[in-house]
């Protein structure tokens, strides 16, 4: 994971080219383990002095994928939100140009549980109409602290035409699949012309042209128009 500001990328971004561009967003309320699942799935490992987040934090994983029958190389920009009410301004902001959606809840907090349709209904309302939302039962280790049992997640899930997993960011079960198969979704989409080719970007005609994959990219890079206070940098 990389601290610096998301609207000016890296000569390692750079360099590191890559066929695809997905934004993710990671919501649900504080203290649920938002941050630690991100850097699980950044760094394969646990941290166990995770801070509440402040605004926004961001950070970015390359993966290979078959996309069109054709072997790809999808970037995932990955926006981890405060959970915290105070930030839910700021947050809001974020859902904008998202193809994933990662909701999440802790099982061992049934105040968290039962706030996913809160969630749920926000980020429908402002994140893209294409977008994939995965809900997400983290903790899934603190086996005898648990009061949300995976069926009740499953079914929310099922009803309200979500993907679903159980994860734990501490023994990291299950993290690598939570968004692998949030972007298995939305490449399904691709493949299947559901999500429109100009939401997704070739980096390799970026040099020298103003292509409209040129013109996603930058949007897609671009800071958030309401971004007072978000932080912009990753902790983890
Ligand atoms: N046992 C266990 N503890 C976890 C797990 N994931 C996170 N935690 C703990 O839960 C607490 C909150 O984790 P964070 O990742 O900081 O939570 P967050 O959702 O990012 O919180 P905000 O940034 O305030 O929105 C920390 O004390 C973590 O150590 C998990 O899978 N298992
Ligand atoms: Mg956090």
């Amino acid at each position: 994971m990389e601290g610096k500001q998301p609207d000016q990328p890296s000569t390692a971004d750079a360099i590191q080219q890559f066929d695809l561009l997905f934004k993710f967003i990671i919501i649900g309320d504080t203290s649920v383990g938002k941050s630690c699942i991100l850097h699980h799935y950044l760094r394969h490992k646990f941290n166990s002095n995770s801070r509440h987040t402040v605004g926004v934090e961001f950070g970015q994983r390359f993966i290979q994928v078959v996309c069109g029958g054709l072997p790809k190389t999808l970037k995932l920009q990955i926006w981890d939100t405060a959970g915290q009410e105070r930030y839910r301004s700021v947050t809001r902001s974020y859902f904008r140009g998202s193809l994933g959606v990662i909701l999440v809840y802790d099982v061992t907090s049934l105040d968290s549980f039962n706030h996913v349709q809160q969630w749920l209904t926000e980020a429908r309302q402002f994140s893209r109409q294409e977008a994939t939302f995965m809900i997400v039962g983290n903790k899934k280790d603190l086996v005898s602290q648990r009061v949300v049992e995976m069926t009740e997640g499953a079914k929310f899930a099922l009803e309200n035409e979500c993907l679903f997993m159980e994860c734990s960011a501490l023994s990291g079960e299950n993290i690598e699949e939570v968004f692998n198969k949030t972007a298995h979704s939305i490449i399904y989409k691709v493949d299947s012309g559901e999500i429109a080719e100009d939401l997704i970007v070739n980096a390799r005609n970026i040099a020298g042209k103003n292509t409209d994959s040129n013109k996603v990219l930058r949007d897609a890079m671009k800071n958030p128009e309401d971004s007072q206070g978000a932080n912009g940098m990753c902790q983890c």
